[in-house]
């Protein structure tokens, strides 16, 4: 959604300033750039994603993974904050642009969205099923628009990112007039459904490890087959003395995934650098694949390696 946003506010503020008529916008994930097989021009726009190593005309993003050792050529933006499309709006101000108070509301729950730093309220509103939907709050705008590209069908998703991002502009993101023609509301219940579905089948098997104080989501001891989609937060508000979650899933015969986690309730909890530990875990039990951020972080290790894996974990976790 960071991305979809940031693009919005491209095409929508910037294109003016740059005298820019024409924008073609292409949705990539970090990898694509990382392995170096999308082509890119000097013409190129590249936000909340990885700088090429081709020139390109304009920058910006916020993950720590890009954070750049050298100083930057013009129109190349990096900072450490919560999103990218926020610290977009922070450049359009330094620009003398004048920032709206919807513009402003915006940045504010794009912020809490991309940086994850929602209160328990908040994840209340917005992950769980509610009475009533109507005269939603932004940060509730902000969801049903993103649940629009969110649904489990990729296609659907470049689709929506793709069209909604061709349509006439509204002042924000959540402001296209357009886009609420198609009714996100629906698509966003519908979500909201699959994660209570979710949350019911992961209750059968979730555990808490009090010594470690982490979670223990291993979707390899699940009786059935996985219903829903992903709640993420889940692990943090069923457990609340948590201070790290981790799930673990086999992929294929050879390959399983973990994520891990902080809660997000209680960053001050978080003691070890959890991309570091997850880089560690790659090495030792896969073939190098992993990392991530001080409080989040994911690795691929070797599906045969999953027991030795988690214990190494949770031992990391105790100290
Ligand atoms: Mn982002």
């Amino acid at each position: 959604m960071d991305g979809f946003s940031s693009a919005f506010i491209f095409k929508k503020y910037f294109c003016p300033l740059f005298d820019i008529t024409d924008v073609e916008i292409i949705g990539l994930n970090p990898y694509d750039i990382q392995n170096g097989e999308f082509e890119f021009t000097d013409k190129d726009i590249v936000l909340d994603l990885p700088l090429p190593q081709q020139k390109i005309f304009f920058w910006c993003d916020h993950h720590l993974s890009a954070k750049p050792k050298d100083t930057l050529p013009e129109n190349h933006y990096f900072k450490e904050v919560p999103s990218c499309a926020g610290l977009l709006i922070d450049i359009l101000k330094e620009k003398g642009v004048k920032i709206t108070e919807a513009l402003q509301e915006f940045k504010k729950v794009i912020d809490i969205m991309d940086g994850a730093e929602y209160s328990k309220d908040d994840i209340k509103l917005v992950y769980y099923q509610q009475a009533s939907y109507d005269n939603p709050t932004t940060l509730e705008k902000l969801h049903m628009i993103s649940a629009m590209m969110h649904t489990r069908d990729q296609f659907v998703n470049w689709e929506f990112f793709r069209t909604l991002l061709e349509e006439e502009l509204g002042e924000t993101p959540i402001d296209s007039e357009t886009w609420w023609d198609l009714r996100p509301r629906i698509f966003y219940k519908a979500l909201l459904a699959s994660y209570a579905e979710w949350r019911e089948w992961v209750d059968e098997f979730i555990v808490f490890n009090d010594e470690s104080k982490c979670v223990v989501q291993d979707n390899r001891v699940a009786e059935s087959r996985q219903k829903g989609n992903t709640d993420r937060f889940y692990q943090y508000i069923k457990f609340d003395d948590a201070s790290y979650g981790i799930n673990m899933k086999v992929v294929d015969k050879d390959v399983a995934r973990i994520g891990i986690g902080s809660n997000i309730f209680h960053k001050d909890r978080c003691k070890i650098n959890i991309g570091r530990v997850c880089k560690e875990v790659a090495d030792k039990f896969g073939d190098g694949a992993g990392g991530g951020h001080y409080y989040v972080g994911g690795c691929t290790i070797n599906a045969e390696k999953c027991d030795d894996a988690l214990a190494f974990i949770l031992e990391r976790m105790e100290n």
